[in-house]
Parts: C-alpha cells; structure tokens; sequence
C-alpha cells in the first residue's frame, strides 16, 4: 500500500503551521512598531539617536510635525513648576515614541534648543504615563516659549513627582533625544 503523497504528513504539516505562526509573531510585532519611519517632508522638530532600531538618516530618526501627531495621542491635565494653575497638554507618550523606534538602553539624553542636556532613567517612562506636549491648553507650543516640546510628567497624580529631582526632566524647548 502506498499513501496518498499530496497530503502532507501530520509532522510536515506541524512544521509548516508553525513555520507560519512565526511569520506571523514577526509580521505583526514589525507592524506594533512600524516597518517604516518615512521621510520628514515638513521642518525637524525632533531627532531621536542612539541605540534605536528605526532610523530615517544616517543613526538617527527625524521628525516633523506630522510625524509626531501621528503617534497614538496622549493628554495630561496638571499644575507645573513655572505655569500658574493646571494646564492641559497634548502630546505623545515617551513610551510610544521609543516603542516605534524599537529603542534599547537604560537612559535618555534630552537635549534643548537652548543647550540644556539632562539624562532620564528609561523606567520613568514605564512606571509614569510621561508626555511630550506639542501644545498647552490647545495651543501649539513655541520655540519662543516653552516649545517646540515640553517633557511633562503626571506630577498632580504622585506625590513622588513633586521633587526638584523630576523638575529638571520637564526639558522644554526639547528638540532631541539620544538613546544610551
Ligand atoms: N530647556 C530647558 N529645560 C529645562 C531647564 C532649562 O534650563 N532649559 N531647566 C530645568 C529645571 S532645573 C527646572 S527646575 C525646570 C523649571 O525651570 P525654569 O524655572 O528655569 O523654567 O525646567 C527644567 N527644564
Ligand atoms: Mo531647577
């Protein structure tokens, strides 16, 4: 007797089912971050360097505008350090935007336009929802204020936040970060 050799045998067919399960795992944990970071076609806002795996030039990832408000938005409604009363931001998360860039490190340089430089602990953005604002109570932030990005943290929600040691990560004027 002779078996029937167009059906697969059970083993072939195990193989191929999970051969195909990982092209799965792969396909949608490329698409969870992004297969592609495009071109900037507008003004650079943000660079992102360091240790990413996503880059649109040469060791860094370039953003305008568009690019930024892209990401999955994020709102925070709390007091600050230099503002009177509560403001509500708009922004993205940090964890967001280094979860597209398949970012890996234990720290982040942040850097300002005005030559400002402080280093954050990577883990400030799991264990708090950190935003960087692209606008304050609706308005677009500038560089002339406290824009083009402000790093915000959730300060009004835990009472940890309220310490001159996280006052120094809420860099304004931000316009780049570097992955370490
Ligand atoms: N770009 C930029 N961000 C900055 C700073 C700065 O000098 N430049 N100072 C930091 C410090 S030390 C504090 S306490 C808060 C508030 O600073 P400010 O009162 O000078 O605005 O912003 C932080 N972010
Ligand atoms: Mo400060």
């Amino acid at each position: 007797m002779t078996g029937d050799r167009r059906c697969p045998s059970p083993v072939a067919r195990a193989g191929r089912a999970a051969g195909l399960a990982l092209a799965l795992a792969v396909a949608s944990a490329a698409a969870a971050v992004g297969e592609d970071l495009r071109q900037p076609d507008g003004a650079v806002v943000l660079e992102v360097a360091g240790r990413i795996e996503r880059t649109n030039r040469e060791g860094a990832a370039a953003f305008d505008r568009a690019m930024l408000e892209a990401l999955p938005p994020a709102r925070l409604e709390t007091t600050t350090v230099v503002t009177d009363g509560v403001r509500r931001f708009d922004g993205f998360y940090m964890r967001d935007l280094l979860d597209r860039l398949g970012a890996q490190g234990e720290t982040v340089r942040a850097s300002a336009l005005n030559d400002y430089a402080i280093d954050i602990p990577i883990t400030d953005f799991m264990r708090f929802d950190v935003v960087v604002a692209t606008h304050m109570d609706g308005e677009r932030l500038e560089p002339r204020g406290k824009g083009p990005l402000w790093i915000v943290y959730p300060r009004d929600d835990h009472a940890e936040l309220q310490d001159l040691r996280y006052d120094y990560r809420w860099v304004w004027q931000l316009d780049r970060l570097e992955v370490r």
